[in-house]
């Protein structure tokens, strides 16, 4: 290693030894005989104190190295009760390992809000910025908490092909891509792909990977690739696949309140869960919605934001109309509804999901009548004819989830590089 300890962990013990520190120089404050320089890594940020009548002619060149330069500095390390964090360094041998050139294209301690694309654009300045990474430390727990808790529910990860030769989720919204001299897609969900392992018998199935859709929509929700959390269970009904989700809710929930430094930097409070979790039909949303909906029409931003003033939080919506509902989604015992859910905080859509048509007729009779034809689905269909259990799952969007336990206004925030309609860089 570069150093013998982190900025952020020095201790008692090691006031009055000589210690190694690499890092980032995020301020220089030069008063002429005295400079106060603050040094940055991923556990906090240490003074370092530059005395004029200690250090010499190398006093001036330490106290004006750019900002955001990465530095290794050697020195004694005090109390000082004065300094941020109770501590400083005295610094005896400075090293710039890096130069940073000025000026930077975003403040790193400016206090200035910058526009989301401008930090976008520099995102690799804007993740120094403890805020937005507190964001990724809420990421990584949630999506910890989804692979403990469903390989602890016995479901297999496994992983599907991006690459694919038809639509899963209706023609609209794909992205085409040459493939030598075929045209194929990229997978806007594992749908088919899950359903199809089903019938290969293995039961529960999950896969946290990336799904594309050509979306033309630029909201604060929606973008063209996304991580999609997809659970398939055999032998299980809507009710059940339900069960899960709000299982694995709560796990997830428990996995961020232990996560207390990034929650106090977001300031956000832990969420806590008392399940189950609230259903409402989707009779109930429309009429909830007051007016803003129509029955048979998907529930409008609009709809869903007066839903969620009364529901508040994490919530079902259950028995969608049949006709708002993917081909693979199976019809209700009165057709004019179907055992689809939907999975909702606040306003904002979390999953989708529900009981599969596991009749292979029925699934040719489903695809019809969306106006798809069959025929292109025969790499499907083949498993359903030759022994498929009854089978449920849902797709759950991990940035959204993320974007929820980090309280983030935009999905962007909790997502390292996103891709939406106008970006495709860095
Ligand atoms: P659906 O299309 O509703 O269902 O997607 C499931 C979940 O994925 C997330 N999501 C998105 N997140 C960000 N940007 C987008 N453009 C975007 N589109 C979807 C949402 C959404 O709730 N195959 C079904 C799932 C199933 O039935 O198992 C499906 O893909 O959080």
């Amino acid at each position: 290693m570069l150093n013998t300890r982190k900025c952020g962990e020095i201790s008692e013990e090691d006031f009055g030894s000589e210690q190694t520190l690499c890092g980032w120089l995020q301020d220089t404050r030069n008063l002429g005989g005295i400079a106060f320089l603050q040094l940055r890594d991923i556990t906090g940020v240490i003074q370092l104190t530059l005395l004029k009548k200690k250090l010499g002619d190398n006093f001036k060149p330490w106290a004006s190295i750019n900002r955001e330069s990465i530095v290794q500095v050697t020195g004694i390390v005090k109390e000082n009760k004065e300094a941020p964090g109770g501590v400083e360094m005295l610094p005896e041998k400075l090293e710039v390992l890096n130069n940073a050139e000025t000026p930077l294209p975003l403040g790193v301690i400016d206090k200035i809000d910058s526009e989301i694309e401008t930090r976008l654009n520099a995102r690799y300045l804007d993740l120094r910025k403890k805020e937005i990474s507190a964001n990724f430390q809420i990421r990584a727990a949630v999506s910890g908490a989804v692979h403990e808790h469903l390989r602890k529910e016995k479901f297999l990860e496994v992983h599907t092909p991006k690459i694919i030769a038809s639509a899963t989720e209706g023609g609209t919204s794909l992205f085409e891509m040459k493939y030598f001299d075929k045209a194929a897609y990229l997978a806007q969900s594992p749908q088919l792909y899950k359903q199809m392992l089903m019938s290969g018998g293995l039961e529960r199935v999950y896969e946290v990977g990336p799904a594309f859709r050509a979306e033309e929509h630029n909201t604060p929700r929606h973008l063209n690739e996304f991580i999609s959390i997809d659970i398939e269970m055999s032998f299980a009904d809507d009710d059940v696949v339900m069960g899960v989700m709000e299982r694995l809710i709560d796990s997830a929930a428990k996995a961020v309140a232990k996560e207390t430094e990034a929650l106090e930097t977001l300031g956000m409070k832990p969420i806590e869960l008392e399940l189950p979790l609230p259903r409402i039909t989707y009779d109930e949303a429309v009429e909830m919605s007051n007016g803003k909906v129509e029955w048979g029409e998907d529930l409008s931003m609009e709809a869903t934001r007066e839903i969620a003033r009364q529901m508040n939080g994490f919530y079902f919506i259950t028995k969608w109309p049949l006709s708002l509902k993917p081909f693979y989604i199976l019809p209700d015992d009165n057709p004019k509804y179907s055992r689809g859910f939907d999975f909702m905080f606040n306003e904002v859509e979390m999953t989708s999901g529900g009981q599969r048509v596991h009749d292979v007729n029925m699934l040719r009779e489903r695809l019809k009548e969306q106006g798809l034809d069959p025929d292109g689905f025969n790499h499907y269909l083949d498993p359903f004819r030759y022994g498929m259990p009854p089978h449920a799952g849902w797709g759950l969007g991990l940035d959204r989830l993320a974007m929820t336990f980090a309280g983030a206004k935009n999905v962007r925030e909790c997502v390292l590089f996103p891709r939406d309609r106008t970006r495709m860089t860095p």
